[in-house]
């Protein structure tokens, strides 16, 4: 059984979304982080990072926070989403790092920016649209020669996934994009991550693009 502590945000949800593809019992704790609840000391026992996500392995009683530091645990304790051969074994920690290190952070950025304080730093508004378009392009390339970045689904496309599913908030028109469109509706029609986007409260569909 993994306690896991997360909110309805990409990184939570790509935890989930792993915990349900791979059929693990979990118990979701909700941790409010419109409420500072990711400040509460219990919580920093846990994750003294102060961000969701975190685990418990009630298993072993390991507590894990990053969410690439989980999805790499959790593939490794179940065996699945991370290829056996070594060289696709190897492009998806490699995908998963881009995940980590690029994609989330300057999305993160394009949130703060575009979305919730427009108009009140033109130059930073730029920048990071535009790296956002760059790194959309970046993974369209990539899915025009794989169906998955690491040619099989694995913990990589579940950890950019949620990411994605924010292009209205980033301004992307995934129209532009036609090889990320056609991977980001594939995945949004498994059944796993249509239940894990949900956790741990219910929110409004998972957008579609026309
Ligand atoms: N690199 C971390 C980032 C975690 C992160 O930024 N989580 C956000 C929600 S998506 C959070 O907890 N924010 C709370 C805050 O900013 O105080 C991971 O991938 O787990």
């Amino acid at each position: 059984m993994i306690d896991l502590y997360t909110w309805s945000t990409p990184n939570g949800r790509k935890v989930s979304i792993m915990l349900e593809e791979c059929g693990l019992p979990y118990a979701a704790h909700a941790v409010d982080i419109n409420k500072d609840e990711q400040f509460k000391p219990d919580f920093l026992k846990i994750a003294p990072n102060n961000r969701i996500p975190a685990i418990v392995d009630r298993d072993n009683g390991l507590a894990l926070f990053e969410s690439g530091a989980i999805l790499m645990y959790l593939a490794e304790k179940t065996g699945k989403f991370l290829p056996k051969d070594p060289t696709n074994r190897w492009h998806a920690v490699q995908w998963l790092m881009w995940q980590m290190g690029g994609l989330g952070p300057m999305l993160g950025q394009v949130h703060h920016f575009v979305k919730y304080n427009a108009g009140k730093a033109p130059y930073a508004e730029d920048r990071f649209a535009k790296e956002a378009r760059r790194l959309y392009g970046v993974l369209d390339r990539r899915l025009a020669e794989a169906p998955f970045v690491a040619v099989d689904y694995s913990i990589a496309d579940m950890s950019i996934w949620p990411w994605i599913s924010r292009y209205e908030w980033q301004g992307i028109d995934l129209n532009a994009y036609p090889n990320v469109k056609r991977w980001y509706v594939e995945i949004a029609k498994r059944p796993a991550v249509e239940r894990g986007y949900h956790v741990p409260v219910r929110q409004p569909a998972i957008p579609m693009p026309a």
